[in-house]
């Protein structure tokens, strides 16, 4: 039983009372005892403990160490396409020829593993440092392994590389991603079986949503039966990642949790109702929760042995990218709000009173308060959409395009833009296009380069602010993040859309940073044997920099286009047009 596996391998929060390292000893083969014993040894000098926090993202795997002051040690990453072009994905992922289905080879990810840890190992990190390992996966995205898998993940060899062992374990190869829109009929099924999407928000924190994996799943048992039943695990891209870790199946955690239309937002547990409408003896495939500050178990032998990390090396539970952020910035409360500019544009922040809205956004779990609240809006057409414009348009340069950028005013001379280069999440819009309206609301045929620059900035952010008050985001102050956030012209757009101050910190990586912290916070609670707040971590961190103030006249002049882009975006979105 799932449960059972998961449970022995987590060390009790007694066992830790006489010793850290002691709890773990009993479970230890003989080399790896005497190795310990050497590890406390050189633990207790002069060189301190690490913390290593891991992101697997849509793009990349990346890697953050930090100290146990929170200072950034090493950092490294893997480039799916780049690196691993054997598996032909285009920015990290397959697009079908549907249009609506995105998949990412599941083998990928582990052959990614590999390398990253080969990186590190080259590069003489010292492993055997790392105290606890956390980590981040881009969210939703499933990972479907066939019987048989939990005792190939407990004997991994470490003389073999995973790719080579977990080669044929996959019983769905290529696992949906967070970019797929193919489930809008497994949607509705859900949302009318739990009583309309306004019960389904209230339950499980979001309306039934297509990339939220209750939907992948139960578009997988209808479509693979066979496939499906020999499912002996279904795991999140985040609980995958930490499965390998620890050699065994590992928890899902209570963030990254709700973004799969299946857990009780308020209770935080599986809801039995909601695996009805999904796949038959889903509650055998699926882990049990847990919340993020819990440790998962030990580092399996394959990591020892292989890469040379500590046995006494815990996992905390991974979250996804987006939870792993908020950490990053320590959010346990409400005020300030952050925007992600990664693959996904993404808003979010704390919450304490949570109201699951029926029309769009979602309510995890806080990663950084086992009682709280994060609330997050979420569009598809972020990174690759405005790569695309700047594709088309500025010549394939971010310094050419903010400086076309710079050639129109704000508000563009009244030109709105919508650019659905991928289908859209917020607002749902499943036929792709570019649409753009003139200062008489018409349709305009076409725009400069310089005009389309601005429009498609200003629209993103426009779309930000509009939709993101619905899930009770009002933020007083913004913290950007992702790979654009290094772009000082897009972080002067958003300022003056939301009239709120922009700062960023130095470490644009936020989830794998979040991940780190998670860790080095997951540990020190594990020594305490209670929770500690995340203050007492986040404390040690530098302060993020201003980097935009809003220009007041700027933000007036966005107030005033926001009902328009309001209607016009209804017209859009009811293709009207
Ligand atoms: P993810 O974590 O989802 O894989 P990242 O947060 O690493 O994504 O962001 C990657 C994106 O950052 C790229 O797709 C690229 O478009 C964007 N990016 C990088 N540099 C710039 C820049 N100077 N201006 C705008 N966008 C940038
Ligand atoms: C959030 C979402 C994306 C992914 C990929 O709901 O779908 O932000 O986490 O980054």
């Amino acid at each position: 039983m799932i449960l059972r596996q998961t449970q022995s391998v987590i060390p009790s929060e007694e066992g830790i009372q006489n010793g850290f390292d002691l709890t773990l000893d009993s479970r230890l083969h003989g080399n790896d005892k005497a190795k310990t014993i050497k590890q406390r040894h050189y633990e207790g000098g002069k060189h301190g403990k690490l913390f290593l926090g891991l992101d697997l993202s849509t793009q990349a795997l990346k890697g953050i160490i930090i100290d146990s002051a929170g200072r950034v040690r090493f950092e490294t990453a893997v480039n799916f396409d780049h690196d691993l072009p054997e598996f032909k994905t285009k920015g990290g992922v397959h697009q079908h020829a549907d249009g609506l289905t995105v998949t990412s080879p599941s083998l990928m990810w582990v052959a990614a593993l590999d390398l990253l840890l080969e990186r590190l190992q080259s590069r003489k990190i010292p492993l055997e440092r790392i105290a606890a390992i956390s980590g981040s996966g881009q969210q939703h995205g499933s990972v479907y392994l066939k019987r048989g898998t939990a005792a190939v993940l407990n004997a991994l060899d470490p003389e073999k590389s995973l790719r080579t062992q977990l080669a044929k374990s996959f019983s769905v190869a290529n696992s949906p991603v967070w970019m797929d829109s193919s489930t809008t009929k497994e949607c509705r099924r859900r949302d009318a079986f739990l009583g309309g999407p306004k019960a389904a928000a209230r339950l499980t924190g979001s309306r039934s949503y297509e990339r939220f994996t209750g939907n992948q799943i139960a578009k997988i048992a209808e479509k693979f039966p066979k496939k499906y039943a020999a499912t002996e695990q279904i795991a999140l891209v985040s609980s995958f990642l930490a499965s390998v870790f620890i050699g065994g199946y590992a928890p899902i955690d209570t963030a990254d949790g709700a973004g799969m239309n299946l857990m009780n937002i308020f209770t935080k547990r599986w809801d039995r109702r909601a695996f009805d409408c999904t796949g038959k003896k889903l509650s055998e495939k699926l882990a049990p929760l847990v919340a993020a500050h819990k440790p998962v178990g030990r580092i399996s032998r394959y990591f020892t042995v292989r890469y040379g990390f500590s046995p006494a090396a815990v996992i905390i539970a991974f979250s996804g990218d987006n939870p792993n952020s908020l950490a990053a910035f320590g959010l346990d409360r409400p005020g300030a709000a952050a925007i992600s500019l990664g693959t996904s544009d993404t808003i979010f922040g704390a919450l304490i009173h949570p109201k699951p809205s029926a029309a769009e956004g979602h309510i995890f779990g806080n990663p950084i308060d086992p009682r709280g609240y994060m609330a997050l809006v979420c569009w598809k057409n972020g990174s690759l959409t405005r790569e695309f414009v700047r594709n088309s348009f500025a010549r394939g340069s971010w310094p050419v395009f903010n400086r076309l950028l710079n050639k129109t005013p704000p508000g563009n001379n009244g030109l709105l833009g919508f650019y659905f280069k991928e289908p859209e999440i917020t607002p749902p819009v499943f036929k792709t296009g570019i649409y753009l309206f003139n200062r008489h609301n018409k349709p305009a045929a076409n725009a400069a380069p310089e005009q389309n620059v601005r429009a498609v900035l200003e629209s993103q952010f426009l779309s930000m602010r509009l939709h993101c008050g619905n899930i009770g985001l009002r933020p007083q102050t913004i913290l950007a993040t992702g790979g654009a956030s290094v772009n000082p012209s897009i972080l002067r757009i958003m300022a003056d859309v939301f009239g709120r101050n922009v700062y960023t910190i130095k470490q644009q990586n936020s989830a794998a940073l979040g991940a780190a912290l998670r860790a080095l916070h997951g540990w020190k609670c594990l020594n305490a044997r209670r929770f500690i707040p995340f203050r007492e971590v986040s404390a040690l961190l530098e302060k993020p920099k201003l980097k935009a103030r809003p220009n007041p006249r700027n933000h007036r002049l966005y107030t005033a286009i926001l009902p328009r882009f309001s209607k016009l975006e209804n017209i859009v979105v009811n293709r009207q047009i």
